[in-house]
């Protein structure tokens, strides 16, 4: 009896999410709208384009479909170009380890994000392999908190979802876990993630033993 161990990628996995705030900055800027971390916490877990209607919205401005796309395009050359060196030194804190342990333990693992470029980050990072089943911004038409991405990843490692257990940085997705019915875990801080079922600042809070009890 297997359990599904759901990972979100940005902020969980990797530190991408500085570089989505750094590129959502600029666009930001060039359009005279103010910007701020805490403004970032909505766009967490949010797809491209929505993160860009909440941008627009903010600064209360209306655009043609033709400058959107345009900024969108902008927005990804822009993240990708963080991206070009990166390697397996951007895999956060704690993380391979507590990957690899559940491997050991037999354990399923799967990849549950809103991003488009969640395929070429695990490549990588070096840890495509780790991963049972992939579900990302390509597969998806709801975008978190409709839980449609982690119900998909569920379905492909057969697993049910209260068998199935989510690592999330945003609280969108941790609202996604949660109306699925599957066991939400925060990283990130409490106050922000409290509707999460377990919060941890980040995996070097997490330990072999809290892994095993989930598996138990
Ligand atoms: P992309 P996650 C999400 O990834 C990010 O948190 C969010 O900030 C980003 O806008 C979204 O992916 C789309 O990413 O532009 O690369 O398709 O946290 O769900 O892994
Ligand atoms: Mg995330």
């Amino acid at each position: 009896n297997k359990k599904a161990f759901i990972f979100d990628l940005d902020g969980v996995i990797v530190d991408t999410a500085k570089y989505h705030f750094l590129a959502w900055q600029k666009i930001a800027a060039q359009l005279g709208i103010e910007f701020t971390p805490e403004h970032n916490e909505q766009l967490k877990g949010v797809s491209r384009v929505r993160s860009l209607d909440i941008i627009l919205e903010l600064g209360k401005i209306k655009a043609s479909q033709e400058d959107k796309d345009k900024w969108l395009i902008q927005k990804n050359e822009d993240y990708l170009s963080y991206l070009v060196d990166m390697n397996q030194n951007e895999i956060l804190p704690g993380v391979l380890p507590i990957l690899e342990f559940i491997k050991e333990k037999n354990q399923l693992i799967a990849l549950g994000s809103a991003s488009k470029n969640a395929r070429p980050i695990l490549e990588k990072t070096g840890i495509l392999n780790l991963f049972d089943a992939i579900v990302d911004g390509n597969d998806v038409t709801n975008a978190k908190p409709d839980p449609e991405v982690f119900l998909r990843a569920a379905h492909l490692l057969q697993s049910k979802n209260e068998n199935s257990l989510v690592f999330e940085d945003s609280v969108a997705g941790i609202q996604a876990a949660n109306s699925a019915n599957m066991i939400s875990i925060g990283i990130g801080d409490e106050k922000i993630l409290h509707e999460a079922k377990y919060i941890f600042k980040d995996f070097t809070f997490i330990d072999e033993a809290f892994i095993e009890s989930l598996i138990n």
